[in-house]
């Protein structure tokens, strides 16, 4: 499958080193990464953290059906020692709560700093809505940090759900979080 992009972020340590050790990973694991955009410095989205992180997409290409693209992404995940709040105290306050909320059931996503996360953004123009599993990723289009890279390397890719370009997707989009192109040196 072709045209599937993953969002690289990081914000705890070595935040560069885990990122391109991601990228090593995911060659060796994932697929054949075929673009790639350059670094962004960004604002934490969603939570407060003084440590902003580092995020960058890659376009890959694979033979891995959605859901084993995910099981070899959190693979990568722990072993860059990404340690998940709920894995961090054994029964403490898992990263997902569920909270009653009207009629229904929703869940929450409480956000916390990390080493490293991998997220599948798109797979082509499929579609998978499970419960471990969601693509098109349902916030990307409220993020300037993932719609900023997409426009850099794939920026008339449209969102088979939402029926927009990505870089229509960016004008559209009022998220005020500081997104910055780290220049290289
Ligand atoms: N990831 C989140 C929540 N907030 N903010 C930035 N800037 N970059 C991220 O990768 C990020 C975030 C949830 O995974
Ligand atoms: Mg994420
Ligand atoms: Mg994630």
């Amino acid at each position: 499958m072709k045209d599937v992009y993953i969002l690289l972020g990081s914000n705890r340590g070595d935040r560069e080193g885990f990122i391109n050790k991601a990228k090593t990973l995911i060659g060796e694991m994932a697929g054949t990464i075929c673009k790639s955009s350059v670094l962004y410095e960004t604002d934490p989205w969603g939570f407060d953290d003084p440590m902003p992180f580092l995020n960058q997409v890659v376009e890959i290409e694979t033979d891995l059906e959605p859901e084993d693209l995910l099981e070899q992404l959190l693979t990568i995940e722990s072993r860059l020692g990404r340690i998940r709040p709920f894995d961090a105290c054994g029964c403490g306050i898992p990263a997902t709560v569920a909270l009653n909320i009207g009629s229904g059931i929703e869940k929450a996503a409480i956000y916390t700093g990390r080493t490293i996360d991998l997220d599948i953004l798109f797979y082509g123009q499929r579609m998978v809505f499970t419960d471990n599993l969601m693509i098109p990723h349902p916030r990307l289009h409220e993020r300037k940090f993932t719609l900023v890279p997409l426009n850099e390397i794939s920026r008339e890719f449209v969102h088979p759900l939402l029926k927009k370009s990505m870089e229509r997707l960016l004008q559209d989009c009022t998220d005020q979080c500081l997104v910055k192109r780290v220049e290289k040196v």
